[in-house]
């Protein structure tokens, strides 16, 4: 039974305990077994299982979290935080197909129009549209703003041209957020960001990317896609501004979800600890045991407090997070990479034997320290912001 003590923290109000509550049961039911039936190879199968992900969660009407279409239009961050954090305890993917559901539409979410919101969001939330985010290139990866995809104005409307890659939902999305060039402006004055629907003539799938962990991932290519004027998102030259926002939202859930995975593996690993006999005692009665065991608590506490403050400091009504949110995703992805080897460790061979929870956990967790702006870019962040606040 995962530690839910940090529930009662200042961070969280009665209805925040109430959902992660009845959520984690949710899961009980309908995650857990998705998960125990094994990990789809085939990108055929792969997709369905995810397609049947979203349908449950939209079922269960947890995709209400992920988009904002309750009164207040405003996203929670800290629910978000709570669905990525159990999801992630039960099972990579099904977190996965729950985090696209926010970081996909995000730009519309936090920037859109009423039209576009009205068009897109409550189809997400139903389940209806699977949604991904296109910002990430051949050539840009890590460094956004040099990114070479083109938008043109034509008449009333724009035409595409150029690639993305390592597109999470490549394939399967309905529809894609892209960021793309428009006009002369270098860097990140240039940019633009769109709704592209995924049926659009000239846009095609090039290439379906394997990943250690099985997700959704593709190469996307774009030979003069046109689309309309409605499609642009907030104004000509703010797409740089809507990517770095939406990030900022969604980093600390990313955070959440490394969060869930150590705290698997450390549930696991206490399992074990108590449940073998070692030397003639409890393995966990071995000081090395209890030295490791300590290690991962500590790391979780840190990871999860960096994460809930950069949560209610957005919920609060802060304008930017940046810096909280880079905090958070840091230290909660490169503290779970070290949970979850130590519980390898602690199992022994078993940790390593193909099919384990902990060897799952172990592969699936290393892209998180990669996607949504890889470790050293969070350096970068956090120390340029640390520079800022010291008015240097
Ligand atoms: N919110 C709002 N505006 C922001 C912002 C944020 N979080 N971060 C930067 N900006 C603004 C800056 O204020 C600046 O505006 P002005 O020119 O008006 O001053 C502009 O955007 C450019 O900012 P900056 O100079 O910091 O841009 P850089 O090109 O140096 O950005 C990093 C560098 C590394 C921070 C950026 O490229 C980045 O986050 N990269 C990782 C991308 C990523 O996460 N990719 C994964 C995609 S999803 S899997």
């Amino acid at each position: 039974m995962a530690d839910r003590s940090f529930l009662d923290w200042p961070f969280f109000e009665p209805r925040h305990k109430a959902f992660a509550e009845a959520f984690d049961g949710w899961c009980e039911v309908e995650i857990a077994p998705l998960e125990a039936a094994g990990e789809p190879e085939a990108d055929e199968a792969l997709d369905a299982t995810c397609r049947e992900i979203v349908r449950r969660l939209a079922r269960g009407g947890w995709l209400n979290a992920a988009v904002p279409t309750g009164r207040d239009g405003k996203l929670d961050v800290r629910t978000l935080c709570l669905t990525r954090e159990t999801l992630a305890r039960h099972s990579g993917l099904a977190d996965f197909c729950f985090a696209m559901q926010g970081l996909g539409p995000g730009p519309i979410s936090l920037f859109g129009s009423e039209a576009q919101r009205a068009a897109y969001l409550p189809a997400v939330a139903r389940g209806d549209k699977i949604a991904a985010f296109a910002l990430s290139e051949p050539e840009a990866g890590s460094d956004a703003a040099a990114l070479a995809m083109t938008a043109m104005r034509d008449g009333d409307g724009w035409i595409l041209n150029g690639a993305k890659t390592w597109i999470s939902n490549g394939g399967v999305a309905d529809f894609y957020v892209v960021f793309a060039r428009t006009g002369g402006a270098p860097g990140a004055k240039g940019l633009s960001a769109f709704i592209v629907d995924a049926d659009t003539p000239g846009l095609s799938v090039a290439e379906r990317i394997p990943l250690i962990a099985p997700h959704p991932l593709a190469t996307l290519e774009f030979k003069n896609c046109r689309i309309p004027a409605s499609a642009l998102i907030s104004g000509e030259g703010e797409g740089f501004r809507i990517a770095m926002g939406t990030l900022d939202v969604f980093r600390s859930t990313v955070g959440a979800a490394a969060l869930g995975m150590a705290r698997r593996a450390f549930d696991l690993s206490m399992q074990r600890a108590q449940g073998r006999e070692l030397f003639g005692a409890p393995m966990f009665d071995l000081q090395m045991t209890q030295a490791a065991l300590a290690d991962m608590a500590l790391t979780i506490d840190a990871s999860a407090l960096l994460i809930y403050r950069a949560a209610w400091t957005k919920d609060s009504g802060a304008a930017r997070v940046t810096r909280e949110a880079a905090m958070a995703k840091l230290h909660a992805t490169d503290g779970a990479q070290q949970v979850i080897d130590a519980a390898v460790q602690l199992h022994g061979g078993l940790g390593v034997r193909a099919g384990h929870p902990v060897e799952r956990l172990y592969r699936e967790v290393r892209a998180l320290r990669i996607y949504e702006g890889a470790s050293e870019v969070q350096k970068i962040v956090i120390a340029r912001q640390a520079a800022q606040l010291m008015g240097r």
